[in-house]
Protein backbone atom coordinates (compact mmCIF):
# COMPACT_ATOMS: atom_id res chain seq x y z
CA UNK A 1 0.00 0.00 0.00
CA UNK A 2 1.70 3.72 -1.18
CA UNK A 3 2.49 5.76 2.08
CA UNK A 4 2.55 9.22 2.59
CA UNK A 5 5.34 9.36 5.59
CA UNK A 6 8.52 7.55 5.15
CA UNK A 7 8.46 3.64 5.93
CA UNK A 8 8.74 3.27 9.84
CA UNK A 9 11.93 1.54 9.85
CA UNK A 10 13.42 4.53 8.08
CA UNK A 11 12.50 6.85 10.22
CA UNK A 12 13.18 4.56 13.37
CA UNK A 13 17.06 5.03 11.93
CA UNK A 14 17.09 8.77 11.67
CA UNK A 15 15.82 8.99 15.47
CA UNK A 16 17.97 11.62 16.95
CA UNK A 17 18.83 10.03 20.32
CA UNK A 18 18.36 12.41 22.91
CA UNK A 19 15.24 14.33 20.86
CA UNK A 20 11.97 14.01 20.37
CA UNK A 21 10.18 12.23 18.08
CA UNK A 22 9.79 13.32 14.30
CA UNK A 23 6.47 14.66 13.04
CA UNK A 24 4.94 11.50 11.60
CA UNK A 25 4.80 9.84 14.82
CA UNK A 26 2.34 12.30 16.20
CA UNK A 27 0.15 12.78 12.76
CA UNK A 28 0.55 9.78 10.57
CA UNK A 29 -2.60 7.90 10.01
CA UNK A 30 -0.07 4.68 9.10
CA UNK A 31 2.27 5.17 12.15
CA UNK A 32 -0.77 5.06 14.63
CA UNK A 33 -1.96 1.84 13.02
CA UNK A 34 1.46 0.07 13.73
CA UNK A 35 1.13 1.64 16.92
CA UNK A 36 -1.97 -0.36 17.73
CA UNK A 37 -0.91 -3.23 15.98
CA UNK A 38 2.41 -3.33 17.28
CA UNK A 39 1.67 -2.34 21.29
CA UNK A 40 -1.71 -2.36 22.05
CA UNK A 41 -2.91 -5.53 20.20
CA UNK A 42 -0.04 -7.05 21.80
CA UNK A 43 0.49 -5.80 25.13
CA UNK A 44 -1.33 -6.08 28.74
CA UNK A 45 -3.17 -2.98 28.65
CA UNK A 46 -5.12 -1.52 32.21
CA UNK A 47 -8.70 -1.97 32.05
CA UNK A 48 -10.27 -0.34 35.25
CA UNK A 49 -9.99 -1.44 39.31
CA UNK A 50 -11.46 -4.43 39.92
CA UNK A 51 -14.01 -2.79 42.74
CA UNK A 52 -15.89 -1.20 39.36
CA UNK A 53 -17.61 -4.58 38.71
CA UNK A 54 -18.96 -4.87 41.89
CA UNK A 55 -21.57 -7.69 41.09
CA UNK A 56 -22.19 -10.51 39.58
CA UNK A 57 -22.71 -9.46 36.00
CA UNK A 58 -21.32 -5.43 36.21
CA UNK A 59 -20.06 -5.55 32.79
CA UNK A 60 -17.94 -2.31 31.46
CA UNK A 61 -17.34 -2.21 27.34
CA UNK A 62 -13.64 -1.40 26.45
CA UNK A 63 -12.83 -0.33 22.71
CA UNK A 64 -9.05 -0.21 21.55
CA UNK A 65 -8.78 0.43 18.17
CA UNK A 66 -10.51 -1.84 16.34
CA UNK A 67 -11.16 -4.22 18.90
CA UNK A 68 -14.46 -4.01 21.54
CA UNK A 69 -14.48 -6.02 24.71
CA UNK A 70 -16.90 -6.51 27.43
CA UNK A 71 -14.82 -7.23 30.93
CA UNK A 72 -17.62 -8.91 33.04
CA UNK A 73 -18.31 -10.44 36.63
CA UNK A 74 -18.97 -14.18 36.25
CA UNK A 75 -21.24 -15.76 38.68
CA UNK A 76 -18.21 -17.36 40.70
CA UNK A 77 -16.56 -13.88 41.28
CA UNK A 78 -14.50 -14.16 38.81
CA UNK A 79 -13.63 -11.29 36.39
CA UNK A 80 -13.58 -12.16 32.71
CA UNK A 81 -13.30 -10.33 29.20
CA UNK A 82 -14.63 -11.72 26.09
CA UNK A 83 -14.49 -9.60 22.51
CA UNK A 84 -17.88 -7.98 22.43
CA UNK A 85 -19.40 -9.83 18.77
CA UNK A 86 -21.91 -12.46 18.45
CA UNK A 87 -21.37 -15.37 17.56
CA UNK A 88 -24.07 -15.60 15.13
CA UNK A 89 -23.67 -13.12 12.59
CA UNK A 90 -21.48 -10.92 14.87
CA UNK A 91 -23.54 -7.99 16.45
CA UNK A 92 -22.42 -6.65 19.40
CA UNK A 93 -23.95 -7.97 22.28
CA UNK A 94 -23.40 -5.00 24.97
CA UNK A 95 -24.19 -1.71 23.26
CA UNK A 96 -23.64 0.26 26.55
CA UNK A 97 -20.47 1.65 27.68
CA UNK A 98 -21.32 -0.49 31.19
CA UNK A 99 -23.93 -1.93 32.93
CA UNK A 100 -25.19 -5.68 34.63
CA UNK A 101 -27.27 -8.20 33.34
CA UNK A 102 -27.93 -11.84 34.29
CA UNK A 103 -26.58 -13.33 30.94
CA UNK A 104 -25.49 -11.87 27.28
CA UNK A 105 -28.58 -12.02 25.38
CA UNK A 106 -27.72 -10.69 22.01
CA UNK A 107 -30.11 -7.97 20.98
CA UNK A 108 -30.50 -8.94 17.35
CA UNK A 109 -31.55 -12.70 17.22
CA UNK A 110 -31.46 -12.89 21.27
CA UNK A 111 -28.59 -15.47 21.08
CA UNK A 112 -28.02 -15.96 24.71
CA UNK A 113 -24.55 -16.59 26.76
CA UNK A 114 -23.59 -17.27 30.25
CA UNK A 115 -21.59 -15.01 31.67
CA UNK A 116 -18.57 -17.80 31.27
CA UNK A 117 -19.63 -16.97 27.53
CA UNK A 118 -21.08 -20.46 27.08
CA UNK A 119 -23.83 -19.95 24.52
CA UNK A 120 -26.99 -21.50 26.55
CA UNK A 121 -29.93 -21.06 23.89
CA UNK A 122 -29.73 -19.82 20.41
CA UNK A 123 -33.64 -20.60 18.95
CA UNK A 124 -34.50 -22.83 15.65
CA UNK A 125 -30.81 -24.03 14.55
CA UNK A 126 -30.29 -26.76 12.62
CA UNK A 127 -30.60 -30.26 14.42
CA UNK A 128 -26.24 -30.33 14.02
CA UNK A 129 -25.49 -26.98 15.40
CA UNK A 130 -23.15 -27.25 18.20
CA UNK A 131 -23.81 -24.70 21.02
CA UNK A 132 -20.34 -25.68 22.49
CA UNK A 133 -18.51 -24.31 19.19
CA UNK A 134 -19.93 -21.00 19.61
CA UNK A 135 -18.99 -19.64 22.41
CA UNK A 136 -18.10 -15.82 22.91
CA UNK A 137 -14.15 -15.92 22.13
CA UNK A 138 -12.52 -14.46 25.55
CA UNK A 139 -10.11 -12.00 25.93
CA UNK A 140 -6.81 -12.63 28.19
CA UNK A 141 -7.89 -10.94 31.43
CA UNK A 142 -5.93 -10.44 34.94
CA UNK A 143 -6.69 -9.21 38.23
CA UNK A 144 -3.28 -7.88 40.08
CA UNK A 145 -4.13 -6.83 43.71
CA UNK A 146 -7.65 -4.76 42.64
CA UNK A 147 -6.28 -3.78 39.07
CA UNK A 148 -7.59 -5.27 36.10
CA UNK A 149 -5.43 -5.86 33.08
CA UNK A 150 -6.75 -7.72 29.60
CA UNK A 151 -4.61 -8.78 26.25
CA UNK A 152 -5.76 -8.80 23.39
CA UNK A 153 -2.92 -11.40 21.96
CA UNK A 154 -3.64 -14.70 21.40
CA UNK A 155 -0.21 -15.21 23.12
CA UNK A 156 0.18 -12.15 25.84
CA UNK A 157 3.43 -11.71 26.84
CA UNK A 158 4.52 -12.77 30.19
CA UNK A 159 2.31 -11.09 32.69
CA UNK A 160 3.67 -12.62 36.21
CA UNK A 161 6.72 -10.71 36.46
CA UNK A 162 4.96 -7.47 36.62
CA UNK A 163 1.84 -8.81 39.02
CA UNK A 164 4.94 -10.30 41.35
CA UNK A 165 7.06 -7.45 42.07
CA UNK A 166 3.61 -4.69 42.02
CA UNK A 167 1.40 -6.83 44.67
CA UNK A 168 3.83 -6.43 47.34
CA UNK A 169 3.37 -2.45 46.82
CA UNK A 170 0.05 -2.51 46.52
CA UNK A 171 -1.31 -5.04 49.51
CA UNK A 172 -0.75 -1.88 51.94
CA UNK A 173 -3.69 -0.05 49.67
CA UNK A 174 -5.72 -2.73 50.26
CA UNK A 175 -7.45 -2.15 47.17
CA UNK A 176 -10.29 -4.81 47.54
CA UNK A 177 -11.77 -2.53 50.35
CA UNK A 178 -12.30 0.02 47.68
CA UNK A 179 -15.00 2.09 45.99
CA UNK A 180 -15.23 4.39 43.25
CA UNK A 181 -15.99 8.04 44.20
CA UNK A 182 -15.37 9.71 41.08
CA UNK A 183 -14.24 9.09 37.93
CA UNK A 184 -13.78 11.44 35.01
CA UNK A 185 -13.20 11.04 30.81
CA UNK A 186 -11.45 13.56 28.91
CA UNK A 187 -10.14 13.44 25.33
CA UNK A 188 -7.25 15.35 24.55
CA UNK A 189 -6.33 16.17 20.64
CA UNK A 190 -3.28 14.81 20.58
CA UNK A 191 -0.95 12.03 19.79
CA UNK A 192 -1.03 9.32 22.79
CA UNK A 193 2.77 9.47 23.08
CA UNK A 194 2.16 13.18 23.58
CA UNK A 195 0.48 12.21 26.35
CA UNK A 196 2.86 9.84 27.74
CA UNK A 197 5.50 12.08 27.14
CA UNK A 198 4.01 14.92 29.15
CA UNK A 199 3.32 12.44 32.10
CA UNK A 200 7.13 11.58 32.08
CA UNK A 201 8.02 14.91 33.32
CA UNK A 202 7.42 17.72 35.39
CA UNK A 203 9.90 19.90 34.00
CA UNK A 204 6.17 21.42 32.98
CA UNK A 205 5.18 21.09 36.64
CA UNK A 206 5.94 24.65 37.95
CA UNK A 207 4.83 26.71 34.90
CA UNK A 208 1.67 24.78 34.62
CA UNK A 209 0.43 23.03 37.50
CA UNK A 210 -0.36 25.57 40.32
CA UNK A 211 -2.80 23.16 42.12
CA UNK A 212 -0.57 20.20 41.66
CA UNK A 213 2.75 22.02 42.66
CA UNK A 214 1.57 22.96 46.11
CA UNK A 215 2.34 18.93 47.00
CA UNK A 216 3.97 17.39 44.37
CA UNK A 217 7.92 18.09 44.39
CA UNK A 218 9.38 19.24 40.63
CA UNK A 219 12.56 17.00 42.23
CA UNK A 220 13.19 15.22 38.86
CA UNK A 221 14.30 12.13 40.76
CA UNK A 222 10.54 12.03 41.84
CA UNK A 223 9.04 11.75 38.66
CA UNK A 224 12.00 10.36 36.61
CA UNK A 225 13.73 7.05 36.03
CA UNK A 226 17.46 7.45 37.90
CA UNK A 227 19.54 6.66 35.14
CA UNK A 228 22.35 6.36 37.13
CA UNK A 229 20.11 4.35 39.75
CA UNK A 230 21.19 6.77 42.67
CA UNK A 231 18.45 9.33 44.37
CA UNK A 232 18.82 12.19 46.27
CA UNK A 233 19.22 11.32 50.40
CA UNK A 234 15.89 12.66 51.47
CA UNK A 235 14.33 9.59 48.78
CA UNK A 236 16.79 7.18 50.21
CA UNK A 237 15.59 8.29 53.60
CA UNK A 238 12.30 7.89 53.08
CA UNK A 239 12.17 4.44 51.17
CA UNK A 240 14.10 3.26 54.26
CA UNK A 241 11.55 4.87 56.94
CA UNK A 242 8.88 3.60 55.10
CA UNK A 243 10.12 -0.15 54.49
CA UNK A 244 11.14 -0.37 58.06
CA UNK A 245 7.24 0.85 58.57
CA UNK A 246 6.15 -1.95 56.36
CA UNK A 247 5.24 0.06 53.05
CA UNK A 248 7.61 -1.23 50.51
CA UNK A 249 9.08 1.32 48.88
CA UNK A 250 11.87 1.50 46.71
CA UNK A 251 12.41 1.90 43.00
CA UNK A 252 11.98 -0.83 40.76
CA UNK A 253 11.67 -0.99 37.03
CA UNK A 254 11.44 -3.26 34.55
CA UNK A 255 14.59 -4.72 32.85
CA UNK A 256 12.66 -3.61 29.33
CA UNK A 257 11.19 -0.64 31.17
CA UNK A 258 8.13 -0.94 30.59
CA UNK A 259 6.97 -0.27 34.08
CA UNK A 260 8.09 1.57 37.49
CA UNK A 261 7.07 1.29 40.75
CA UNK A 262 8.45 3.77 43.83
CA UNK A 263 6.68 5.40 47.04
CA UNK A 264 7.49 9.28 46.93
CA UNK A 265 7.89 11.50 49.35
CA UNK A 266 5.67 14.49 48.68
CA UNK A 267 6.66 18.19 49.46
CA UNK A 268 7.50 19.11 52.86
CA UNK A 269 5.49 16.13 54.59
CA UNK A 270 2.20 16.82 52.51
CA UNK A 271 0.15 13.84 52.62
CA UNK A 272 -2.29 13.82 50.19
CA UNK A 273 -3.56 15.66 46.55
CA UNK A 274 -5.39 18.48 47.92
CA UNK A 275 -5.18 22.31 48.58
CA UNK A 276 -3.77 22.01 51.88
CA UNK A 277 -1.73 19.36 51.64
CA UNK A 278 -4.16 17.38 54.33
CA UNK A 279 -5.71 13.89 53.66
CA UNK A 280 -8.98 14.47 51.68
CA UNK A 281 -10.43 10.77 53.10
CA UNK A 282 -10.71 10.69 57.13
CA UNK A 283 -11.48 7.10 56.78
CA UNK A 284 -8.62 5.80 54.91
CA UNK A 285 -8.11 3.17 51.75
CA UNK A 286 -5.42 0.85 52.89
CA UNK A 287 -2.90 0.35 55.94
CA UNK A 288 -0.35 2.96 54.86
CA UNK A 289 1.41 3.26 58.03
CA UNK A 290 2.13 7.36 58.25
CA UNK A 291 0.44 10.23 56.98
CA UNK A 292 3.35 11.50 55.12
CA UNK A 293 4.08 8.41 52.97
CA UNK A 294 3.93 10.18 49.97
CA UNK A 295 2.82 8.75 46.77
CA UNK A 296 3.16 5.17 45.86
CA UNK A 297 3.77 5.61 41.25
CA UNK A 298 3.08 2.87 39.32
CA UNK A 299 3.15 2.81 35.23
CA UNK A 300 2.52 0.53 33.19
CA UNK A 301 3.18 1.39 29.41
CA UNK A 302 1.06 1.94 27.47
CA UNK A 303 -2.29 2.48 29.18
CA UNK A 304 -1.69 3.50 32.68
CA UNK A 305 0.09 5.60 35.61
CA UNK A 306 -1.20 5.93 39.28
CA UNK A 307 -0.85 7.25 42.88
CA UNK A 308 -1.64 5.22 45.37
CA UNK A 309 -1.55 7.49 48.49
CA UNK A 310 -2.37 7.43 52.41
CA UNK A 311 -6.25 8.06 52.17
CA UNK A 312 -7.32 7.49 48.70
CA UNK A 313 -5.81 5.91 45.19
CA UNK A 314 -6.32 7.51 41.77
CA UNK A 315 -5.96 5.57 38.80
CA UNK A 316 -5.29 6.74 35.11
CA UNK A 317 -6.00 5.28 31.90
CA UNK A 318 -4.75 6.17 28.39
CA UNK A 319 -6.71 4.79 25.20
CA UNK A 320 -5.96 5.90 21.44
CA UNK A 321 -8.55 7.04 19.84
CA UNK A 322 -6.96 8.66 16.97
CA UNK A 323 -4.18 9.55 15.84
CA UNK A 324 -4.50 13.21 17.54
CA UNK A 325 -7.10 11.95 19.90
CA UNK A 326 -6.79 10.69 23.00
CA UNK A 327 -8.68 9.58 25.29
CA UNK A 328 -7.45 9.88 29.56
CA UNK A 329 -10.22 8.23 32.39
CA UNK A 330 -9.21 8.98 35.99
CA UNK A 331 -10.41 7.12 38.53
CA UNK A 332 -10.47 8.25 42.48
CA UNK A 333 -10.73 4.92 44.91
CA UNK A 334 -11.79 5.75 48.55
CA UNK A 335 -13.00 3.29 51.25
CA UNK A 336 -16.00 1.09 50.22
CA UNK A 337 -17.12 2.78 53.84
CA UNK A 338 -16.06 5.63 53.56
CA UNK A 339 -19.48 8.31 53.04
CA UNK A 340 -19.36 11.24 50.74
CA UNK A 341 -20.20 14.71 52.55
CA UNK A 342 -19.13 12.87 55.90
CA UNK A 343 -15.76 10.92 55.69
CA UNK A 344 -14.39 13.47 52.43
CA UNK A 345 -15.76 16.49 50.28
CA UNK A 346 -15.86 15.28 46.64
CA UNK A 347 -14.86 18.63 45.44
CA UNK A 348 -11.57 18.64 47.84
CA UNK A 349 -10.92 15.08 47.01
CA UNK A 350 -10.87 15.63 43.52
CA UNK A 351 -9.94 18.83 42.28
CA UNK A 352 -6.31 19.03 42.19
CA UNK A 353 -6.43 16.13 39.83
CA UNK A 354 -9.23 17.02 37.94
CA UNK A 355 -7.31 20.59 37.38
CA UNK A 356 -4.34 19.09 36.53
CA UNK A 357 -5.78 16.94 34.11
CA UNK A 358 -6.95 19.97 32.17
CA UNK A 359 -4.09 21.92 32.05
CA UNK A 360 -2.39 18.68 30.85
CA UNK A 361 -4.58 18.20 28.26
CA UNK A 362 -4.39 22.08 27.18
CA UNK A 363 -0.36 21.45 27.18
CA UNK A 364 -0.39 18.28 25.23
CA UNK A 365 -2.83 19.96 22.30
CA UNK A 366 -0.82 23.05 22.31
CA UNK A 367 1.97 20.36 21.79
CA UNK A 368 0.47 18.76 18.83
CA UNK A 369 -0.78 21.88 17.09
CA UNK A 370 2.82 23.26 16.82
CA UNK A 371 4.20 19.78 15.93
CA UNK A 372 1.92 19.77 13.16
CA UNK A 373 3.52 22.84 11.69
CA UNK A 374 5.89 21.88 8.87
CA UNK A 375 8.41 23.95 10.64
CA UNK A 376 8.65 21.73 13.70
CA UNK A 377 12.16 20.05 13.99
CA UNK A 378 12.42 17.67 17.32
CA UNK A 379 14.33 19.11 19.43
CA UNK A 380 16.99 17.81 22.51
CA UNK A 381 15.12 16.81 26.07
CA UNK A 382 16.31 18.46 28.85
CA UNK A 383 19.20 15.82 30.68
CA UNK A 384 18.41 17.14 34.11
CA UNK A 385 14.46 16.81 33.81
CA UNK A 386 13.23 14.87 30.62
CA UNK A 387 15.32 11.36 31.92
CA UNK A 388 12.09 9.59 32.24
CA UNK A 389 10.21 11.16 28.63
CA UNK A 390 13.84 9.40 26.97
CA UNK A 391 12.89 6.30 28.80
CA UNK A 392 9.48 6.13 27.62
CA UNK A 393 10.32 6.68 24.10
CA UNK A 394 13.60 4.27 23.60
CA UNK A 395 11.08 1.83 25.57
CA UNK A 396 8.39 3.02 22.39
CA UNK A 397 10.94 2.48 19.48
CA UNK A 398 12.05 -0.89 21.24
CA UNK A 399 9.24 -2.27 20.75
CA UNK A 400 8.30 -0.94 17.32
CA UNK A 401 12.21 -2.00 16.43
CA UNK A 402 11.39 -5.19 17.70
CA UNK A 403 8.30 -5.27 14.99
CA UNK A 404 9.30 -3.07 12.53
CA UNK A 405 12.82 -4.95 11.29
CA UNK A 406 13.87 -3.54 8.29
CA UNK A 407 13.14 -6.85 6.18
CA UNK A 408 9.25 -6.89 7.33
CA UNK A 409 8.75 -3.46 5.33
CA UNK A 410 10.13 -4.42 2.46
CA UNK A 411 7.13 -4.99 0.46
CA UNK A 412 5.40 -1.89 1.69
O1 LIG B 1 1.21 11.96 37.14
C1 LIG B 1 2.42 11.95 37.21
O2 LIG B 1 2.95 11.00 37.77
C2 LIG B 1 3.28 13.03 36.61
C3 LIG B 1 4.38 13.38 37.50
C4 LIG B 1 4.75 14.72 37.10
C5 LIG B 1 3.84 15.15 36.08
N1 LIG B 1 2.71 14.33 36.29
C6 LIG B 1 2.01 14.92 37.35
FE1 LIG C 1 -26.34 -12.15 17.61
FE2 LIG C 1 -27.87 -12.92 15.62
S1 LIG C 1 -26.15 -11.62 15.56
S2 LIG C 1 -28.08 -13.39 17.70
FE1 LIG D 1 1.31 17.56 34.01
Amino acid sequence: MASQTAPLSELIGHHRPGHALQQPFYTSPEIYEADLEAIFYREWLYAFPACLLDKTGSYQRLRIGAYDVIVIRDGQGEIRAFHNTCRHRGSVICSATKGRVAKLTCPYHQWTYDLDGRLIWARDMAADFDATKHGLKPVQCRDVAGLVYICLAEDAPDFDAFAETVRPYLGVHDLSNAKVAHQSTIIEKGNWKLVWENNRECYHCAGNHPDLCRTYPEDPSITGVNPDGTFPEKVETHFNRMEAAGAPSRFRMAQDGQYRVARMPLLDGAESYTINGKIAVQKRLGQVPTLDAGTLLLFHYPTTWNHFLTDHSITFRVTPIGPQETEVQTTWLVNKDAVEGVDYDLENLTRVWTHTNDEDRRVVEDNQQGINSPAYEPGPYSTTHEDGVLQFVNWYLDRMRSTHAPQTLAAE
